[in-house]
């Protein structure tokens, strides 16, 4: 297969460019030859996800289920994605030990509250700020951004060919054999 299969776990704040990098990773991966999957909100929880919602509990099941979902990919030889808030350290944890340490990188999509909620793709900041969307990460539930990130990638001010080529940058070495 010329690859090794491997995780890359984004995760950052609603609106911190998560999907996006996603994207553009997979395309310059895929361009390369590299067989790759994203897994984010629009392919999980609309399927496998569809009765959880953004309670603790829920998104911790959330992520438990996608990493067992992942670590059958990445056993496989394909290079996932993953495009989730992931909003503790804890859940990130969880989701590394599923799949596996060596086959795990953790990428802190880094933009600042500020800066998500005046990109406000969705309007969802203001239907948060609002009342309208309950336990609304950064606003209404928490997020503890990773301390020790594999990659930290900070998006606010930084075009997306930079920050997708930090990513492939630290990756290529790791799923070339
Ligand atoms: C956070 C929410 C919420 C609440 C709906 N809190 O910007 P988006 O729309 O496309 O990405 C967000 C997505 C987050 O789902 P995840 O599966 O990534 O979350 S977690 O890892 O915490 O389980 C947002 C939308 O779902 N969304 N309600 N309350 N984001």
């Amino acid at each position: 297969l010329g690859q090794r299969g491997c995780t890359l776990w984004l995760t950052g704040l609603s609106g911190s460019g998560k999907t996006t990098l996603a994207r553009h990773a997979e395309k310059e991966l895929a361009a390369q030859g590299f067989l790759t999957q994203v897994l984010d909100g629009d392919n999980i929880r609309t399927g496998i996800n569809n009765n959880l919602g953004f309670g603790e509990e829920d998104r911790r099941e959330n992520i438990r289920r996608i990493a067992e979902v992942t670590k059958l990919f990445v056993q496989c030889g394909v290079v996932t994605m993953n495009s989730f808030i992931s909003p503790s350290q804890e859940m990130r944890d969880m989701a590394r030990d599923i799949i596996g340490p060596e086959d795990f990188l953790e990428v802190f999509v880094d933009a600042p509250l500020e800066v998500c909620e005046e990109r406000d793709v969705k309007g969802m900041y203001k239907k948060a700020r609002a009342g309208q969307i309950p336990n609304f990460t950064g606003i209404s539930a928490p997020y503890d951004a990773p301390e020790k990130p594999d990659i930290h990638v900070r998006t606010d001010g930084r075009s997306i060919e930079e920050c997708v080529k930090q990513v492939i940058d630290f990756v290529m070495p790791r799923i070339k054999v």
